[in-house]
Order: structure tokens, then sequence, then C-alpha cells
């Protein structure tokens, strides 16, 4: 099991520095920090980032340096210490290790030690295991988002054939990638008693242990209850600082297809900014409207993918391919049409998201029966203006994983089927050698 983490970086004159570790009491002997810093300064490449494995005494070291920096910075580490190692799943470590490093050493330095100590718990958490709590004003949309995203309803039919108000809490258990979620949908008529009644067990079945709690707005009720939904969203604040827990409180501002025929994002960075003033916490744009579905897909990914390893080994493996290539974006889908893994180029035109998605939706169930009845292995369209989109079985079933869909404004057909080829050799490599 990990028993401690370190961030070291470099100063000229005294060379190693502990920048922060954890736990606090973690000793290290120089003879071990000497080490650690040997393994890098054995090879004089300094062309990529390395994650190397060493061993002292009786503990293992895994240690990350973006040696592309050191010229720059001096050696900046990362190192993870380990014992038992036979008992831990190594190579999901190795990868959470692997991200884990980048992104810290992308921050600041004045926000590097921070950014360490607040998301070092995927190291020491045994389990993956997540709870989910959605909450909202009755009719928000919350049992339709769960049934589109985990049970994979069809968004068209819950718009036009509404579900049943939900009583009390429903939880239920559904499986994302590498985790297990426990999504606890909750009852909008009784959100003021289950906010307001500490005491009662609802509360504290809703509450207890949670991971992610969502908070559902509608663009209709924002715009007759805003003081009311404020109120609400202080109360579940109080809650949450109130028990100390560590859930993170997230908003949907639900149904922005009623908004109007064309979304303008005008309007949503209005809404953004009345309520940026008031909160401070993370805001999602969604809608089940199938023109805007990709928004849904997309701020569960957000909110799931830093939680998993498997997304991160998934997600390398996508961006190593879709880097090269301008305007392009790859991603892949599970049996519920959710995406679980996403890759793309900064200039990728976002509109072009929300259009193919609506494409794809159209194409999923012909595509489906297709496959179902013969060994149709890809999909191809091709639009005048130059947008290609391949739709690709992955045939990984087994592992929950159901299509990869590429879409570029700058890749030949020909060579889109070339790429996906090789993403899915690699993806096959990942399933059938590492796990
Ligand atoms: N226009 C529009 N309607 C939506 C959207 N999402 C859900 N709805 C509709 O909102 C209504 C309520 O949806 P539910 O999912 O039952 O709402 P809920 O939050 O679970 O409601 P309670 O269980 O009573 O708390 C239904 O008529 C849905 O069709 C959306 O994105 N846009
Ligand atoms: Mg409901």
């Amino acid at each position: 099991m990990v028993i401690g983490i370190v961030l070291f970086s470099w100063d000229q004159k005294i060379g190693a520095v502990i920048d922060v570790k954890y736990p606090e009491k973690l000793a290290l002997s120089d003879d071990l920090i000497n080490k650690i810093y040997m393994t890098f300064a054995y090879s004089e490449d300094f062309d990529k980032d390395e994650l190397i494995e060493t061993s002292y005494k009786n503990q293992d070291l895994l240690s990350y340096c973006d040696k592309t920096r050191v010229p720059e910075v001096g050696y900046e580490i990362i190192t993870l210490i380990l014992e038992e190692k036979e008992k831990v799943n190594i190579f999901k470590i190795k990868s959470q290790l692997l991200e884990f490093g980048k992104e810290t050493f992308k921050k600041e330095k004045s926000e590097r030690n921070n950014y360490f100590l607040e998301n070092i718990r995927i190291f020491f958490e045994s389990s993956s295991a997540k709870k989910i709590l959605l909450l909202g004003r009755a009719g928000t949309g919350k049992t339709s988002i769960k049934k589109i995203i985990f049970e994979g309803l069809d968004p068209k039919d819950l718009l036009y054939n509404p579900l049943e108000p939900t009583r009390g809490i429903a939880p239920t258990v559904y499986s994302w990638l590498d985790l297990k979620l426990g999504l606890f949908d909750s009852s909008g008529q009784e959100l003021s008693y289950l906010l307001n009644n500490e005491t009662d067990s609802e509360h504290a079945l809703a509450f207890e242990n949670t991971d992610f709690i969502i908070y559902l707005l509608d663009y209709p009720g924002w715009i007759s209850q805003s003081e009311e939904i404020v109120n609400e969203i202080k109360k579940i604040q109080e809650i949450v600082v109130k028990n100390s827990q560590s859930a993170k409180l997230l908003l949907f501002f639900h149904k922005i297809d009623l908004l109007g025929k064309e979304v303008d994002s005008k309007d949503l960075d209005k809404i953004e900014v009345n309520l940026k003033k008031q909160f401070d916490l993370p805001l999602h744009f969604t809608s089940i409207h199938p023109d805007l579905i990709y928004n849904l897909y997309n701020a569960f990914y957000e909110i799931l993918s830093s939680s998993s390893a498997e997304n991160i080994k998934l997600r390398e493996i996508l961006e190593s391919e879709v880097k090269f290539h301008p305007k392009s974006m790859f991603f892949i889908t599970n049996k519920f049409n959710s995406i679980v893994v996403q890759a793309m180029t900064t200039d990728f035109n976002t509109v072009i998201i929300n259009h193919s998605h609506k494409l794809i939706a159209q194409l999923n169930q012909t595509f489906e029966d297709m496959t179902k009845s013969g060994n149709i292995d890809h999909l191809i369209l091709s639009s005048y203006d130059n947008l290609n989109i391949i739709m690709n079985n992955t045939n990984l079933s087994k592992f929950s994983l159901k299509y990869l869909i590429c879409i570029s404004e700058t890749i030949t057909v020909n060579k889109l089927i070339w790429l996906v080829g090789q993403i899915r050799t690699k993806l096959k490599d990942y399933y059938y050698l590492n796990k």
C-alpha cells in the first residue's frame, strides 16, 4: 500500500528541498532522497517525462520527473513510497502518478503545494466506490438525467413521456469504467423537508459519505424562483460544512434548450456571472434535448473522469493519437452511450460537437441494429465541408466499451481509418495485457 508521497524541488545552492509531503510525519532519510535523485540523474536525456521504479530497504519507490523542465528549474520530483507492493494494483497507481505529476507541475509554484494536498487522496483511497447525490426542486430533471446517463434511456422519449415524480431517496448502484457509483436520486417535493430536518434518517441517508452533490436548477425555475434556489444552495453548503465533509458540490443549470431556438452563449455567460457572484462552485449547462445532449454527457464525464484510473489510461491512448491533428476530437462511449473517455485538440469547434452528437444519436440505433445482424466494423460519414466522422464498434463490450468515435475537420477518411486501427490495437493491449 501507499505509505507516503513527497514533492521535491531543486535549489541551486542546497540541492533537493522537500516542498510538501503527506503524511506530515513521513520520515525521509538523506540516503533515500539521494537514491531518488540518482535514479533520474543516470540518463542525460532531457526530452520527456519519466516515471521510475526503484526500491529502498523494504520500500518501493515510484518517482515522477518531467525531465524537459530540468535544464530550466532543476530536478523537481514527486515520489510515492509503497510497502507490500504486491498487494496493490501497481499499474493503476503508476498511471495515476503519471497524470498527477503532469498536472501538478503545470501549476504555478505558489499553487502547487495546495494542489498537491488537495489531490493526493486518490493514492490513499482503497475503494473506487463513489456516492453521488442528486438534489433539486420538483421537476427539474433529476430522474431523467439519471435514466439517460446510467440506464441508457432515449432522451427523446423522456422529453415526450415524462416520469413520475420521485418519492423519498432512491439509491441505485451503477458502474462507470472502474468506478462503482452509488447514485442517490431525491424527491424535489421533499427537498425542503430533507434540507431542514437534519435529524431525519433520510437526511443522513442522503448526505452521509457523499463524494459529489449535484444541485440541479432548471431555466424556468431560475426565472421564477431564483431567490429560493439561492437559499437552497446556501443551505446545502452549510450542511456540507457542518458535517465537515469532503463532498464536492456542483451546479447543473438544466433545460438550457428552453432558452430559445439557438442557445446563445451570451445568455449563458450572463447566467454564469450571476451565479458566480453568489457561489464559487463548478457550473455545468445541461439539457437532454438531442441538440444539446453532449453537454450533459460531458458534465458527467468531467465529474467522474478524475476519480477513475482506467479513464486516465484510456485518455492517454486517445491523446497519443489525436494530438497531432488540429480540429479533431476522439471519444469512446459505453453501452448507455455515455462518454467514458474523450480527447480533443484545443482548437476543436465545440459547436460541431453538439451537431455531431445529434447525428450520432440518430445513427446509433441503426448502427446497433446493423452490428447485431452482421459483421459491421465501422461507419463513416463525410460532409461536403470536410467534416469526417467515423463510428467504430470497439468489440470491447466485455469491458463495457461500445463505440470509438472520431470527428475531425482535418483528417482524411483513409487516415481516420488508420488511426482507428492504431487506437484499437492500444486498447486491446491495455485490456488484454494489463488487466
Ligand atoms: N425542456 C426540457 N425538459 C426536460 C429536460 N430534462 C427533463 N425535462 C423534463 O422535466 C420534467 C421533469 O423531469 P424529472 O426527471 O421527472 O424531474 P425530477 O427532478 O426527477 O422531479 P422530481 O422527481 O419530482 O423531483 C419531465 O417532463 C422531463 O421531460 C430538459 O433538458 N429540457
Ligand atoms: Mg425524480
